[in-house]
């Protein structure tokens, strides 16, 4: 197994292009399905999965159910709720950080060796991405100085900016 910053990548672009064991829909409640990265993993993976999902009785926030993968690259999708931003005080930052340990629970009790992550809740759900950035840095590094078996986590940044944001965090949690 080599050093904790060899098993995170940084990728800049499409969530539904990658062949990983499993992908992270930032999802809803229900888990039918909407706009942003939901809507484009439905898209890609084709009406099945909502046919899969229907099956779940919906997702609490800060939690994670896996489906398969269907007509996606990666064969499984890890589905988690994300928080919506209501200013902080809500719990906000403790239910995000539930989302990544939760897919990241969940993929490594699968015995999958690789998974990638989008921004949750950064989207529709409004927030703020330095402390979103924070939080999923965070969550995911402290999962793998625990787990062995993961080999390779991928935060998928949808722009070159968001990209950036990630690979300075990374290196200034190296240091800490
Ligand atoms: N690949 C990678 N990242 C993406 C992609 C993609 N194809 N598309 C968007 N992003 P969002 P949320 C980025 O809004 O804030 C849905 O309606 C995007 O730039 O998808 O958790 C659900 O059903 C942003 O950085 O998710 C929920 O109701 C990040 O993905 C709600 O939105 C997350 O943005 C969830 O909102």
């Amino acid at each position: 197994m080599g050093a904790l910053g060899d098993r995170i990548r940084i990728h800049t672009g499409d969530i539904t292009r990658l062949v990983v064991d499993a992908i992270v829909n930032a999802a809803s409640s229900s888990l039918l399905g909407g706009g942003g990265v939901d809507g484009a993993i439905h898209r890609a993976a084709g009406p099945e999965l909502v046919a899969e999902c229907r099956t779940l009785n919906g997702c609490k926030t800060g939690d994670a159910k896996l489906t398969r993968g269907y007509r996606l690259p990666a064969r499984f999708i890890i589905h988690t709720v994300g928080p919506v931003w209501q200013g902080g005080g809500e719990g906000e930052a403790g239910l995000l950080a539930s989302c990544y340990r939760r897919s990241l629970e969940i993929a490594s009790d699968q015995g999958f060796l690789t998974i990638a992550f989008p921004a949750i809740s950064t989207g529709i759900y409004g927030y703020p991405k330095i402390e979103a950035t924070g939080i999923a840095v965070d969550t995911v590094t402290d999962f793998l100085r625990q787990d062995t078996l993961l080999e390779t986590v991928t935060f998928c940044c949808f722009d070159d900016q968001t990209a950036e944001l990630y690979r300075q965090t990374v290196a200034s949690a190296g240091k800490g």
